[in-house]
């Protein structure tokens, strides 16, 4: 018996990208309800050659509804997600609104599959499982096979995120800055209060009093849920780049085991949902473009850390589409576990 979906902010990049997905992996379902905010409602939508209308979320949505993808937001997830659940609803939430509270699974399935144990659709009652932030997913793809293997003891992160982790507005707003710089015009700065074209900045999430920003601690405090690791040491300078849907990442590994170069390729090469791209004579390595609308995670630039004793660190750098494994892929992953 196939589930009844519900797509909740289904207008969002993100919630067009659950579509896609929905689609790309003929996930099954008997019915799915389009939710988004009352702006949006009764416009009309197609997917898989049907018309829907969009309807506008409210706390009766839920009615018969078993399994939610949600991507509207942390408020909306706030308020929504519990009204869901109370409604016997399977929420995969893909803000920060739950992530770091106790009880709620954080899961990447490919990760911590475990973590989500027992939580089914059918089991009679609803449940609340937290999608990760895209830099930990990404970032996390990667380094968990080689964490498996040789234990990461500290981990240093370097993010160049795309404009599409600030949604469909900022990267309009990317599209068209580009426009308007080559043309001599001033930049349209909405989303983002500087130029973002030919530029890049500091992440834009707020800044702590301990001067990293809300993206970075939500690196360091997710990879120690996610690999129920409380003392992984971890670090984090986060950067958007004027780049359209995919975050790079440099990472920097110091392991309690020695692990060389040549066995962490291979342990890479084996490791679900990342394709290793590495080749050093014709200076080829992972980029953004190359991964975006792409599922799997890319790889490359595997060395040695030079800085280090023996082979206790590697440096990698890292590629994945911020909005398909990011966000809507890893979140209809966890949907698919539910089955
Ligand atoms: C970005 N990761 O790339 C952010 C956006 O916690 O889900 C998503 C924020 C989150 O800007």
């Amino acid at each position: 018996n196939a589930p009844s979906l519900a797509v909740v902010g289904v207008t969002g990049a993100v919630g067009q990208e659950f579509l896609s997905v929905l689609s790309d992996r003929d996930f099954p379902y008997r019915s799915i309800k389009m939710l988004a905010s009352k702006r949006s409602a009764g416009k009309q939508l197609t997917f898989q050659d049907r018309n829907y209308t969009i309807e506008e979320l409210t706390e009766d949505s839920f009615d018969g509804v078993d399994i939610a993808l949600f991507s509207a937001g942390g408020s909306i997830s706030k308020h929504f997600g519990p009204v869901a659940v109370d409604k016997g609803t399977i929420v995969v939430d893909n803000s920060s609104a739950f992530r770091m509270e106790e009880g709620i699974p954080l899961v990447i399935p490919e990760v911590n599959p475990e973590a989500m144990e027992g939580i089914k659709v059918g089991m009679g009652k609803g449940a609340l499982i937290a999608n990760p932030n895209c830099s930990t997913i990404i970032c996390l793809m990667a380094v968990t096979p080689l964490h498996k293997h040789a234990k990461v003891q500290r981990m240093v992160v370097s993010t160049y995120q795309a404009a599409s982790g600030a949604g469909a507005a900022a990267m309009e707003e990317l599209e068209l800055q580009t426009r308007e710089v080559l043309e001599g015009k001033p930049p349209t700065c909405n989303i983002f209060k500087q130029q973002y074209a030919f530029n890049l900045f500091s992440h834009n999430a707020p800044i702590l009093s301990n001067g990293y920003n809300e993206e970075e601690i939500k690196l360091v405090k997710e990879t120690r849920k996610i690999w129920n690791d409380k003392n992984v040491k971890v670090t984090a300078t986060c950067i958007r780049v004027p780049v359209m849907r995919a975050h790079a990442e440099s990472v920097n590994l110091q392991f309690q085991q020695p692990l060389d170069e040549d066995t962490a390729k291979d342990i890479l090469k084996s490791a679900p949902g990342v394709v290793v791209i590495d080749d050093r004579a014709s200076n080829h390595f992972p980029t953004p473009l190359e991964v975006s609308n792409k599922d799997n995670v890319a790889v490359g630039r595997i060395r040695r850390d030079l800085s280090q004793d023996g082979n206790q660190g590697l440096d990698i750098f890292v590629c994945g589409d911020q909005i398909r494994k990011g966000a809507a892929l890893n979140a209809i992953q966890i949907a698919e576990m539910l089955l």
